[in-house]
């Protein structure tokens, strides 16, 4: 592995992040620890070390506690009101940004009310930094929700080295500008000294986005808007590799493993899902795959089991609901044709796990179905070849997941191809030995060449880059 990177910031000033999200969560006694978390665990020590703060939403409506710190990082809460959750939150966010970034089309549901909320709140975090940020700081944005918060902070601040991380896809220029408000969200994104994607479809997306709304000319990843030089990077998320290869490792684990397969009635093979329930992953698809192959006999529920967990998210928004009702009709129809007593054929559990048993299970499955229409990155790509220390296991990859630029040995497919998705189970189930442990050792290279530490240095690095260019 590389040289770990030091948990230390690699700028010489102070740094502030802005999340839709405090990286804390409410304990039992009313007090505050550090939310699980990739972002959080990438992003928490290295504001401990160099003295940061971040900026973002308890999670509570109404919620306006005063700034506090943990773990000698200062937090500072934005609140949020019953309203503004579901029109700036579950509203603008999440049915109408998530669904456009992720190409997963259906009618248009743009709303004024929505889109006011989103600004009112985007204004909201962007006066917040504009107050708190100490002069010539850098501050780091992270996500869709908060789109237009650099534009504001820019007006406010010029000041400051301003970077935005999108962490989901940035749409095709064809899609994006059905948006009524696309301009306006160039224009926040455009604030910036550095904007970030994990993809290089991404970068180009918006430089076109751009050029066709604004007029912004470019050379390279270079935007020229209103006298200024704005960057558009390519910054593939990562986890933390040394963290899931060590819980991966540890004798409770493999003790844990054991048990898992034991109680899965020792089938010869473990398919396994880890999603959140969400209608971008391809869960679904990956079931009628699934039911589709035992009803051919190509599979054989006496042998193939799968397990799928979902995580609960975004329960209020009714494309979620319909999601769940689908996924959970079709376990149930498969389990009804193809189970028997005491062994059923979809192990399907609607939580979240502590990350440990996460690890475990990752062990335990010898082919993980990552099957996602569009998705940033996929976190849980990568946390499966980072768990699989035995270096044994397949990986079947979607195609239209950012992780597919990396993970050139996972098996790939198009989910919206039925066929070519049975096939590539099929491929995943029956391959030799000798391949498998072939292409795990090539994602295991892969991803211990860049884990998120990696990730957050290389972002601030040309954050602190961009700004001097100024
Ligand atoms: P997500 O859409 O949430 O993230 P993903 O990258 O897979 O998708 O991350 C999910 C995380 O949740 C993983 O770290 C996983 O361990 C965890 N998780 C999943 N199911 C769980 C369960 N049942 N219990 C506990 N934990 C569970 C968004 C983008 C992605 C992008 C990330 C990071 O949509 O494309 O990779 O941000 O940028």
């Amino acid at each position: 592995m590389d040289e770990p990177l030091p948990a230390q910031s690699p700028l010489d000033r102070p740094i502030v992040i802005a999340a839709n999200r405090l990286p804390v969560m409410r304990t039992e006694d009313h007090g505050w620890t550090p939310s699980p978390g990739g972002l959080v665990r990438a992003l928490y020590p290295m504001l401990r070390e160099s003295g940061g703060t971040w900026v973002g939403w308890t999670g509570d409506p109404d919620d306006a506690a005063e700034p506090f710190s943990v773990d000698g990082v200062d937090l500072h809460p934005v609140a949020v009101t019953a309203d503004e959750i579901e029109l700036y939150y579950e509203g603008f966010s999440n049915d109408a940004l998530w669904p456009l970034y992720h190409d997963a089309l259906r009618e248009s549901t743009y709303s004024i009310e929505q889109w006011d909320a989103y600004h009112a709140v985007n204004e909201r975090f962007a006066i917040t930094l504009a107050n708190i940020a100490p002069e010539n700081s850098v501050v780091w944005i992270h996500d869709y929700q908060l789109q237009l918060v650099p534009g504001i902070l820019r007006e406010l601040r010029p000041d400051l080295t301003i970077g935005f991380f999108l962490h989901i896809p940035f749409p095709p220029v064809e899609l994006f500008t059905r948006l009524p408000w696309r301009t306006e969200i160039i224009q926040g994104l455009l604030g910036c000294d550095l904007v970030g994607f994990q993809r290089p479809t991404g970068a180009a997306n918006f430089i076109a986005a751009a050029h066709q709304l604004l007029d912004a000319e470019h050379v390279d990843d270079r935007v020229f808007h209103r006298g200024r030089e704005i960057r558009a990077g390519v910054f593939p998320i990562s986890i933390d590799v040394a963290e899931v290869e060590a819980m991966a490792a540890g004798r409770a684990t493999r003790q844990h493993v054991s048990r898992i397969r034991a109680r899965l009635g020792d089938p010869e093979v473990v398919m396994l899902g880890v999603d959140r329930l969400d209608y971008t992953k391809g869960i679904g698809l990956r079931l009628k795959a699934f039911a589709q192959l035992l009803e051919d006999g190509r599979l054989d529920p006496a042998r193939h089991v799968m397990v799928q967990v979902a995580t609960p998210t975004r329960e209020a928004v009714e494309a979620y609901q319909d999601e769940r009702a689908e996924i959970e009709r079709l376990v149930g129809e498969i389990n009804g044709r193809f189970s028997s007593i005491g062994l059923p054929v979809v192990h399907y559990l609607y939580q979240t796990l502590p990350y440990d048993d996460l690890v475990a299970l990752y062990r335990a499955g010898d082919v993980m179905l990552v099957t996602p229409f569009r998705d940033g990155m996929n976190l849980v790509a990568k946390e499966y070849a980072a768990a699989h220390i035995d270096g044994d296991g397949v990986l079947v990859l979607s195609e239209f997941a950012g992780a597919a630029d990396e993970l050139t040995d996972a098996v790939l497919v198009n989910p919206h191809d039925d066929r070519a998705l049975q096939d590539a189970i099929v491929e995943a189930v029956e391959m030799h030995r000798h391949e498998r442990r072939e292409r795990m050792a090539g994602l295991r290279d892969q991803i211990r060449k860049s884990d998120v530490q990696g990730w957050a240095h290389r972002f601030l690095e040309s954050l602190a880059d961009a700004g001097r260019s100024e």
